[in-house]
């Protein structure tokens, strides 16, 4: 694989709804699109790093950088097999996870079209629809959580996750659950609690939750483990996973029991399929996670999701839970089951809407 050029196109996107997490208010989404050329092929990828450093120390500037000074610089001057090599490509480069998925991806949509085969199919994946959940941001009340809960459930998702942090966190669970006594449920904290504030989260162990995403800092292994002891609920990592050498530390020490799987927290999707492997060696289910993703990155989420050892719904809603306007032709609907169809066509299966792009892109370059 020789890749000629490389196209970022930074792009601003508006949500139908503000999605507040513990760290603030996501009302536009930032994200950079990567097209990877070679051979008349062209690959496209999604940098999901968002504009504010609230989720993870990357932004979209900082990814930015990354990309167009580093990254796409090593890239540019090798010959290689393919997207597998990639990790080992730019090892010399520090961190930055969430950039380079990007570039990965796009070589990954490249070679699936130049051989005819599906993201899915070379992964080696199992089903054709995935089963998928919704995530809902902190409400400003009770009733606006259940309402909007309840909406969610009449669309026909089956499993809900809410957004919780200090002071919103087991009345709000308790709400939900108290309304719906046999719900697929989960809370995520976003990183807000320590050891010592999370004390307040024991009354969410006697709900029933599938698991309680990353209530402890981003950067966190131990203290996890110490939470994690004292919880019967699975304890689930979702931050503080960033590759493959991570998740094989967590499962070790005990600070998760379950691990949400991000291909652009953890580098792409080769070493998203590392983790899956070594989760599934252990006995460890994993979930697909979401970053509000345009079509481009939920193509890839879909795909990774349909390996054997996710077991547990993934944050893949459908187009119309995000965007008025995706920036892919496609557009991603719910089944009456509660499961999104896999992509079938080679790569990740998608077209891009360069109208569509025009009208929230910010900036572009191409290199060289
Ligand atoms: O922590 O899972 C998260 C969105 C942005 C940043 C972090 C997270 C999320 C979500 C939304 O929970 C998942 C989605 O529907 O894409
Ligand atoms: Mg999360």
């Amino acid at each position: 694989m020789k890749i000629e050029k490389v196209k970022l196109t930074h792009v601003r996107m508006t949500l139908k709804a503000p999605f507040e997490t513990s760290f603030g208010v996501i009302d536009t989404r930032d994200s950079i699109l990567v097209e990877a050329y070679s051979d008349g092929v062209i690959g496209y990828g999604e940098c999901v790093a968002d504009r504010d450093p609230g989720y993870a120390y990357e932004t979209s500037g900082t990814a930015w950088h990354i990309l167009e000074d580093f990254i796409i610089p090593q890239v540019l001057v090798k010959t290689f097999e393919g997207p597998t090599e990639f990790p080992d490509l730019v090892s010399g480069i520090r961190g930055h996870q969430m950039a380079k998925a990007g570039l990965e991806l796009a070589l990954w949509d490249l070679q699936g079209k130049q051989q005819g085969n599906s993201l899915s199919e070379m992964l080696g994946g199992v089903r054709d629809k995935v089963d998928v959940g919704v995530s809902i941001g902190i409400k400003s009340t009770k009733e606006e959580l259940l309402e909007v809960t309840a909406n969610y459930l009449d669309l026909g998702y089956k499993r809900i996750k809410i957004k919780i942090k200090p002071g919103r966190d087991v009345g709000d669970t308790q709400a939900v659950r108290g309304a719906y006594p046999d719900l697929k449920l989960q809370v995520d904290a976003n990183s807000a609690y320590t050891l010592e504030t999370a004390e307040a989260l024991m009354p969410l162990d006697d709900l029933g939750l599938l698991l309680i995403e990353q209530p402890l800092s981003e950067d966190d292994l131990w203290d996890h483990r110490v939470l994690q002891q004292k919880f019967k609920t699975p304890i689930c990592l979702d931050e503080s996973i960033h590759d493959p050498r991570h998740a094989r530390q967590a499962l070790e020490m005990g600070s998760t029991k379950v691990i949400n799987i991000k291909q652009g927290r953890v580098g792409g999707i080769t070493h998203s399929k590392a983790i899956h492997d070594l989760c599934q060696d252990q006995n460890i289910p994993v979930w697909c996670g979401g970053m509000l993703e345009t079509g481009v990155g939920r193509a890839a989420n879909l795909a990774l999701a349909s390996l054997p050892n996710f077991k547990l719904p993934g944050d893949i809603s459908a187009t119309d839970r995000y965007y008025e306007e995706d920036i892919t032709e496609e557009v991603f609907i719910l089944n009456s089951d509660s499961t999104i169809n896999v992509p079938k066509s080679p790569g990740l299966g998608i077209s891009i809407n360069q109208d569509a792009v025009d009208r929230v892109k910010l900036k572009t370059i191409s290199l060289p």
